[in-house]
């Protein structure tokens, strides 16, 4: 057995919760947050069998959006004293960041 994390931009998570109920896969989603923009992000916790991995990364692919993010730059000295802000970057962000992990166990107590 397999345990997906899968991270996911907030907008696809509904999408995605509903496709893999559809699909039959159960799912338990997290709200999390981005290390890098410090956004709001979503984590899924998928169990499955070994040869249900590659259907569920296909699910996640086929849900999962690549989108343009803005970077606000960090509050520095100058602007303390009313100098000109940087631009906002634009990062881009997604479709999905998973990681595949052995499960040792798996049991309903
Ligand atoms: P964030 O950490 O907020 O990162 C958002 C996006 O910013 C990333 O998109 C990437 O395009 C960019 N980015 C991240 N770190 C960067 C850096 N040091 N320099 C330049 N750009 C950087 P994704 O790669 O699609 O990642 C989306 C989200 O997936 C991440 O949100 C984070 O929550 C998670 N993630 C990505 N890699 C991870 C890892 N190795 N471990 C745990 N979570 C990870």
């Amino acid at each position: 057995m397999k345990l997906l994390l899968a991270i996911v931009q907030d907008a696809d998570a509904l999408e995605l919760q509903k496709a893999l109920i559809k699909r039959g896969h159960g799912s338990t989603k997290l709200a999390s947050t981005g290390g890098f923009l410090r956004q709001g992000n979503t984590t899924f916790l998928i169990g499955v069998e070994d040869d249900e991995v590659a259907g569920v990364q296909d699910i996640i692919h086929s849900v999962c959006r690549e989108r343009k993010k803005l970077l606000a730059p960090k509050p520095r000295f100058a602007e303390l004293h009313g100098a000109l802000l940087d631009e906002p970057t634009k990062v881009t962000v997604g479709g999905a960041v998973v990681f595949v992990l052995d499960v040792e166990a798996f049991t309903r107590l």
